[in-house]
């Protein structure tokens, strides 16, 4: 036994509980200590049956995903006892196991506890095999266990989509025999029954229940469709229709396989990095507490302000929002009660559900309703007199130690604080639209911002559900300013050659969620214009500028919204536009290029390479901490996909040499703007990746 697992007897009950901090993940200790207790429980006359416990938060969250990066464990040391080594050594006890579930029961702990003979699970627990989210699969006999048990079907929609699966619905699906309010005990009872019945059938040892094969054919092909280049759902896919008919111990041998070919190629890799970053970006530099939020104000109710509402109130907060005026206020208010309308509709939000969120969040024409707010977000017009002339009030408005907030997406926070008490309580929070729905954060921090009110913002987007990542102040932030950068070089080879459908089905096959035009048509092309617009007075004139967007934008043709922009929007369907083909053509010959095709693997290494070398200046300039806060912005805010790991991190896949030839490639095509990084030529130099810079 081992300080992390111990065995205890509870009668004639053998009570194994896992005791390793924070989600007691099967590290190899915690694996050999497991194989140790049940072969002591076995041992022990005096023990009818076991049950596997844990202490903590949690039982089992799965394998130590840190593990995976090292190499595979020799044969015979204490690390080579796999999880399906315990999985083994449970098939092989003579005695009754059950599991008792609560927290998170995820991946390898799912597995083991599928590998008992009985589960049992608290009412707020769930279960779930997320491997997928690591581009792994369950290496540990889930994808031939999970079938036997559920069916085929549901066990493919748990797999390769990696959901967590709520108490109710695991105990319906048969994963689990009993919800109990008092857990351990409940599974003592389940383990001396299985003893008395003197019976106790092992999940190997059933038959995988019949399924239509087409129908499970089908399935397995809308896996494929879904996965946009993920490798991981396909191979799991193919994992669980083994189940259907190989036999159980080949089928546990292929998947050992596949699980390791997962685990050593680029997108696991890529997806376990994305893991980690997310929680590096969200650990708060400092160790002052956070200050207690409960209530906030949102001044400004149009899409982004009653999007902020609403994601304040999803988790708890009341929230007062303030516009100017009552058709304001109301028009507000139907945004913020169209949304819950729709989730009550859809069966996302019980009746009682959807009365608590509205009764969350009131409305109001004066700013004196926050004067007790703990928060208040400004989220009206992008114009910083409007801005300044709302923090000057709410300065004198609420408390002096009230959080001011701003979710401007690039102007500077620095002049907003200039204006307020306390400048030290004003910083950005700068959402995505839609604001209760995209996950990703930056949290802008002005010079003089207190390290408190940074921890106390940190903690406010674990609490609502989004993904922090803290920038310094430049003109986009990370994620825009990349975003901007990267554009220009499709902007360049639609001159050169390329129309705008090319190049956004060049990235999307690339893995992009979706192409730079059809994001631009989604977004409305007026936002972009009014931005150029506004920098034309200090752009570079020396760099080259393609006039494309501004002349469709002239046209009135702001995309989705007008029917038209680089394309023409019909009935729900993007369409090519002969004449955005001639608009091109015709900024061609007034450039005096000869158009040529442009390849799909130029505008990839391209859109990469401008990508890294932003970022790489990103990080000279100290805007962002480390080249993974970087990944993380693009990945969860801008649809890069995250089985690439992000631009850094593909960058290093790439390799940074091969990144740094592309962007001096361009810097000789497209002139002043395209200068390599010096910190990407110093780490070419250094035969060092961005990796090595993330700490
Ligand atoms: N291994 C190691 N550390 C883990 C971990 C794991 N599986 N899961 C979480 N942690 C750490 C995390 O890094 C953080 O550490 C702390 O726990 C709290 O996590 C064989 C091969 C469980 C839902 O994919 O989804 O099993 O930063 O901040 O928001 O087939 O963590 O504090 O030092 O996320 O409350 C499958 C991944 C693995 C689950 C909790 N399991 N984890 O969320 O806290 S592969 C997973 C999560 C596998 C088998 C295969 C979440 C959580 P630190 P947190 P949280």
């Amino acid at each position: 036994m081992s300080d992390l697992v111990r065995l205890e007897a509870h009668g004639d009950v053998g009570l194994i509980v896992i005791d390793h901090p924070p989600v007691n993940a099967l590290s190899a200790a915690v694996r050999a200590g497991l194989v140790a207790c049940i072969d002591k429980l076995g041992a022990d006359p005096a023990l009818r049956c076991g049950v596997l416990a844990c202490d903590g938060r949690t039982f089992v969250a799965g394998a130590d995903i840190r593990e995976f990066n090292n190499p595979v464990p020799p044969a015979g040391s204490t690390q080579a006892v796999t999880t399906n080594a315990v999985c083994a050594a449970i098939d092989a006890s003579q005695k009754p196991i059950v599991a008792a579930l609560f927290g998170t029961t995820l991946g390898g702990g799912l597995e083991v506890a599928l590998s008992c003979h009985g589960r049992v699970i608290e009412a707020q627990g769930k279960v779930g095999l997320p491997e997928v989210k690591i581009g792994l699969l369950p290496g540990a006999g889930g994808t031939q266990r999970l079938p036997r048990l559920v069916g085929p079907l549901a066990a493919l929609d748990m797999i390769t989509t990696g959901r967590h699966v709520p108490a109710s619905e695991a105990l319906s699906l048969g994963i689990v025999g009993e919800i109990a309010t008092d857990l351990r005990p409940a599974a003592m009872s389940a383990a001396r029954a299985l003893a008395d019945a003197g019976t106790w059938p092992r999940l190997r040892d059933e038959p995988t229940p019949a399924v239509d094969r087409a129908a499970f054919d089908a399935a397995v092909t809308a896996v494929g469709k879904r996965a946009r280049g993920a490798i991981a759902p396909v191979r799991a896919a193919e994992a669980v229709s083994w189940s259907l008919d190989a036999p159980f111990d080949d089928a546990l041998a292929r998947e050992s396989e596949a699980f390791q070919a997962l685990r050593a190629g680029p997108q696991s890799r890529a997806l376990r990095h994305i893991f980690a970053a997310d929680r590096a970006a969200a650990k708060a530099p400092t160790d002052e507490p956070p200050l207690p939020i409960a209530t906030a104000g949102v001044i400004g109710g149009g899409t982004m302000g009653s999007g902020i509402a609403i994601s304040l109130a999803d988790s708890g907060l009341s929230v007062t929002l303030v516009e100017v005026g009552d058709d304001a206020v109301r028009a507000a208010e139907a945004r913020v009660r169209a949304v819950y309308d729709r989730q009550l509709a859809s069966g996302r939000l019980t009746e009682a559900g959807h009365a608590a969120r509205l009764a969350r969040v009131t409305f109001s024409t004066e700013m004196a309703a926050l004067a007790q707010a703990d928060l208040v977000i400004e989220a009206i017009i992008e114009n910083i007199d409007a801005k300044q002339d709302v923090f000057r009030r709410l300065s004198a408005i609420t408390r002096a130690d009230a959080i001011l907030a701003s979710n401007t997406s690039y102007l500077d926070i620095d002049l907003l604080a200039d204006v307020v008490v306390h400048p030290e309580r004003v910083l950005g929070l700068h959402f995505f639209s839609p604001a209760h729905v995209m996950k990703l954060l930056e949290i802008v921090r002005p010079a003089r911002l207190a390290p408190a009110v940074l921890a106390t913002a940190l903690a406010l987007a674990k609490r609502i559900g989004k993904q922090p990542v803290v920038s310094g102040i430049c003109d986009g932030f990370i994620g825009n300013r990349i975003f901007s950068t990267w554009r220009k070089q499709c902007d360049f080879a639609l001159e050169d050659g390329a129309l705008p459908h090319e190049i956004d089905r060049a990235l999307e096959s690339w893995g992009m969620a979706m192409g730079p035009y059809a994001v631009a048509d989604l977004a409305g092309l007026d936002i972009g214009w009014a931005q150029r617009k506004r920098l034309a007075p200090t752009r570079n004139l020396a760099a080259r500028y393609v006039p494309i967007a501004d002349w469709i934008a002239e046209q009135g043709r702001f995309g989705q919204k007008t029917g038209a922009g680089y394309y023409l929007h019909r009935d729900g369907k993007r369409e090519i536009d002969p004449a955005i083909t001639a608009l091109v053509e015709r900024a061609s010959a007034e450039r005096g290029i000869t158009r040529q095709p442009v390849p799909a693997e130029r505008i990839q290494s391209r859109v990469l390479a401008a990508m890294a070398n932003e970022g790489a200046r990103i990080l000279e300039e100290g805007v962002a901490a480390r080249p993974s806060d970087i990944d993380v912005v693009l990945v969860h805010g801008y649809g890069f996909p995250a089985w690439r790991g992000g631009p850094m991190q593909a960058a290093d896949e790439a390799g940074l040499d091969t990144v740094l030839a592309t962007v001096k490639e361009m810097h000789a095509q497209s002139g002043p703007g395209w200068e390599p990084s010096k910190l990407l030529e110093t780490l070419v130099a250094e035969k060092r990746s961005f990796a090595s810079l993330n700490g």
